[in-house]
């Protein structure tokens, strides 16, 4: 390992004469065609037909970038502009992205590829690409003002290096970072392995998104750069439950989940009905001892994981963050909790004031999926996501793995809702409860019954308390802390 790198490091060490700076007027009138995407859907991974061979990756709601062979180099043009991003079906955002979408597409290349990128800058201010985890010549690593000056609007700046470990990584700008990254400027770079790795499996199915954040007040389109830590979309590449595509595979299958995170805060990733392995992470591929089986993965800010299973249970598998608000779409923050309140009287008051009034949560919150409430326009509903059993009542960053017996090799199309078989869904009872003797009859829920005693603790208290408290207090609106 350390013999290759350092191989492979002196042919890197080539290309460190070449300033990512001026670009002769031959060379930019050689420059690729810049490949736009407009649509949001996941496109059908991109063959390699030049290059050197690999089993390339499916973006989720996203594509590869097309290259060309240039004397030996894959040649590649991002062109850095704004544009709008269907969040989900009925909601648009006004983002910044690279050719056409937000996120950009994803880079795909060999290891001991020499790559050379083309960075157009259709913004109004400056901006450059770090290539997040290579290793490359430091004048490429794209920091503005450290390692080149910023690339002015209008300009087109060249990146060249050597594709020098395998593994996962990401593109984002590092100038103006806080709006950029906020504006959705952000890619996936995937190196695949030249022969067979050791640490490397090949898999059958191989998905890659990001994790990105938004505030975009209701009724508006452009996010709000400022916000820290409270905001209120939680995407996966620049798409918001029911708009995220499902993981579609075949039964049997070795799936390879590879997710990076350039949000504020960490998400736990969890994926339901099967364990599976982290083969990967910011540095590389893991050592084998190293592997345990995990069914949720915590993805933290700037870091990527490489995550693996084999899909031997069929069926319709829910894979989200396990952070509940990051199931959740827009919605205003400082709304009291209602659960266990009865305010039929009060509403019925007000409503003689307030024609619309109307009272949100007073079971909880699942009944706004099915609310049929004006919102304003452009706006993403809270919870929805209707699947055969009825609403989902789900937001955010959720997807659906799908595994089918009679999905074909290759084919990542949605193959519908799950068949069940028989006996295997969860029913209702319709029996007798806390009627052991009768046919059919449960006894009673068991139940906790507090006593009189000193309550369980880790210490006995000095004096009881003189009175019994139950808190019933509710705090006054704002001081929202984030999630
Ligand atoms: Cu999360």
């Amino acid at each position: 390992m350390f013999s290759r790198r350092n191989f492979i490091g002196s042919a890197g060490a080539v290309t460190a004469g070449v300033a990512a700076a001026a670009v002769s007027k031959v060379a930019m009138a050689a420059l690729p065609e810049p490949v736009l995407q407009t649509k949001p859907d996941t496109m059908p991974p991109l063959v390699p037909n030049t290059g050197r061979p690999y089993n390339p990756v499916v973006t989720l709601n996203g594509w590869t970038l097309p290259w060309r062979m240039n004397a030996g180099v894959k040649e590649f043009h991002l062109v850095a502009e704004p544009v709008v991003r269907e969040m989900t079906p009925g909601f648009k955002a006004h983002l910044w992205g690279y050719n056409g979408q937000s996120p950009g597409p994803t880079i795909e290349v060999v290891e001991g590829d020499r790559v050379r990128i083309f960075v157009t800058n259709k913004l109004g201010e400056l901006t450059s690409i770090h290539w997040h985890g290579q290793r490359l010549p430091n004048g490429m690593d794209g920091v503005t003002g450290l390692n080149q000056p910023g690339i002015p609007p209008g300009k087109t700046y060249v990146y060249e290096f050597v594709a020098r470990r395998p593994g996962t990584f990401m593109y984002h700008p590092h100038a103006d970072e806080m709006v950029q990254m906020a504006m959705g400027m952000m890619g996936f770079w995937i190196t695949h392995p030249k022969a067979k790795h050791p640490l490397i499996d090949e898999v059958d199915r191989d998905f890659v998104f990001l994790l990105n954040a938004y505030d975009i007040d209701p009724g508006s389109y452009t996010p709000k750069i400022m916000t820290m830590l409270d905001f209120n979309l939680w995407s996966w590449n620049s798409r918001i439950f029911p708009g995220i595509d499902s993981l579609n595979v075949r039964h049997m299958d070795k799936v390879r989940l590879r997710i990076g995170n350039l949000t504020m805060t960490n998400h736990p990733i969890h994926l339901h009905g099967h364990e599976f392995l982290v083969t990967g992470t910011d540095g590389g591929p893991t050592p084998k001892s190293t592997r345990r089986y995990e069914v949720t993965e915590d993805v933290a800010v700037g870091q990527m994981r490489q995550l693996e299973f084999l899909a031997d249970e069929e069926g319709d598998w829910a894979f989200h963050c396990h952070k509940s608000h990051h199931t959740m779409n827009a919605m205003g923050h400082n709304v009291p909790t209602m659960i266990g309140v009865d305010h039929r009287g009060v509403a019925k008051q007000i409503t003689k004031l307030i024609p619309d009034y109307m009272v949100m949560g007073e079971r909880g919150m699942k009944d706004m999926t099915e609310m049929e409430m004006p919102l304003p326009d452009n706006t993403a509903a809270m919870m929805t996501g209707t699947g055969p059993f009825g609403s989902v009542g789900m937001g955010g960053m959720f997807s659906v793995v799908k595994v089918r017996k009679e999905q074909k090799p290759g084919d990542y199309s949605d193959p519908g809702w799950f068949k069940h078989p028989p006996g295997t869904v969860a029913y209702e009872f319709t029996g007798v409860i806390g009627a052991t003797g009768q046919a059919g009859g449960v006894p009673d829920p068991a139940r906790f019954k507090a006593d009189a005693s000193p309550g369980p603790g880790s210490m006995p208290p000095v004096a009881k308390p003189a009175k019994e408290v139950e808190v019933k207090v509710r705090k006054p609106a704002g001081g929202h802390s984030g999630h």
